[in-house]
């Protein structure tokens, strides 16, 4: 299991497709003191990444669990929990941000159809643009 504080998946969509990021990264808040109406505005998960203990979670959820942070210390913890009967993971801290080259994949996924916000709209008719030249293989 990968340790990159996020659902780092969707976000790296989210940026590629919009260039704003909203709630996949595990942040603390920086600003704004709750979420309650009034300090709502001001109040951004935009902060250090959340200490989150994965290893220790994933041993709570009964797995044998091992956090590996070299490339020899992810190869011990295979080899010596090869024959391990039940569940094991393996975290592994990654360095965040890192991108494998793209696929030159595209992936179908519709901004909102109707906004008031002209970014937005730009947004949907280049993504009506790119539907139009899809093509099914099959
Ligand atoms: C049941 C289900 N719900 C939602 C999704 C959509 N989805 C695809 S990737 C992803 C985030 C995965 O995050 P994580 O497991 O932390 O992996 P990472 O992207 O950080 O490598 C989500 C929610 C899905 N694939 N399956």
């Amino acid at each position: 299991m990968s340790e990159n504080h996020g659902y780092q998946v969707i976000h790296r969509l989210q940026m590629n497709r919009t260039g704003k990021e909203f709630g996949n990264e595990f942040r603390y808040r920086t600003t704004g003191g709750s979420v309650a109406a009034a300090d709502a505005p001001k109040a951004r998960l935009d902060g250090d990444y959340l200490k989150v203990d994965l290893r220790q979670i994933a041993e709570g959820l009964g797995a044998l669990a091992i956090r590996a942070t070299t490339a020899a210390e992810v190869r011990e913890a295979l080899s010596s929990t090869r024959d391990t009967q039940g569940p094991v993971v393996i975290v592994v801290p990654t360095v965040p941000h890192v991108d494998l080259p793209g696929g030159d994949v595209w992936w179908d996924v519709a901004p909102a159809e109707v906004s008031g916000q002209e970014w937005v709209r730009t947004l949907r008719t280049d993504y009506e643009k790119a539907r139009g030249s899809q093509r099914w293989f099959g």
